[in-house]
């Protein structure tokens, strides 16, 4: 069923504590923690606690947590000290775009300058 835990997602296992994160900011329905690969010096995931494999299939699903999981990316860029200086909000979505773990995140990086566009 949409939102439910699934036993081979990674990030769902972050969600139930059965796989360690240095988690920065925590709400009902989203938890954000450090990327084990920083691409940048603040590099955070923002994650939904339901289960959805993409963002777009967050906004469909549950609208109220994705619009949570935005919010929680411009908290947790003000937290990390970041936003005044600019900082980017990354929802890669599907394997040719780069999206490796299929549970959905944003990604919330800042700390340096950032190239428009993307690689
Ligand atoms: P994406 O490529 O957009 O699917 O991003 C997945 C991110 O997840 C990637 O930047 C690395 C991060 N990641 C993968 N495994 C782990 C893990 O076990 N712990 C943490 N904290 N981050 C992880």
């Amino acid at each position: 069923m949409a939102g439910e835990p699934q036993a081979d997602c990674l990030f769902c296992k972050i969600v139930a504590g059965d796989v360690p994160a240095t988690v920065v900011r925590e709400t009902e329905t989203t938890v954000a923690f450090q990327d084990i690969n920083p691409q940048a010096p603040s590099h955070v995931l923002v994650i939904p606690k339901a289960h959805y494999p993409d963002a777009a299939s967050l906004a469909a699903g549950a609208p109220e947590v994705a619009a949570d999981v935005l919010r929680e990316a411009g908290a947790v860029a003000e937290q990390e000290k970041v936003a005044g200086n600019g900082y980017r909000v990354v929802l890669n979505t599907g394997a040719g775009a780069g999206q490796t773990v299929f549970h959905a995140h944003a990604h919330v990086l800042g700390g340096r300058g950032l190239n428009w566009p993307p690689g």
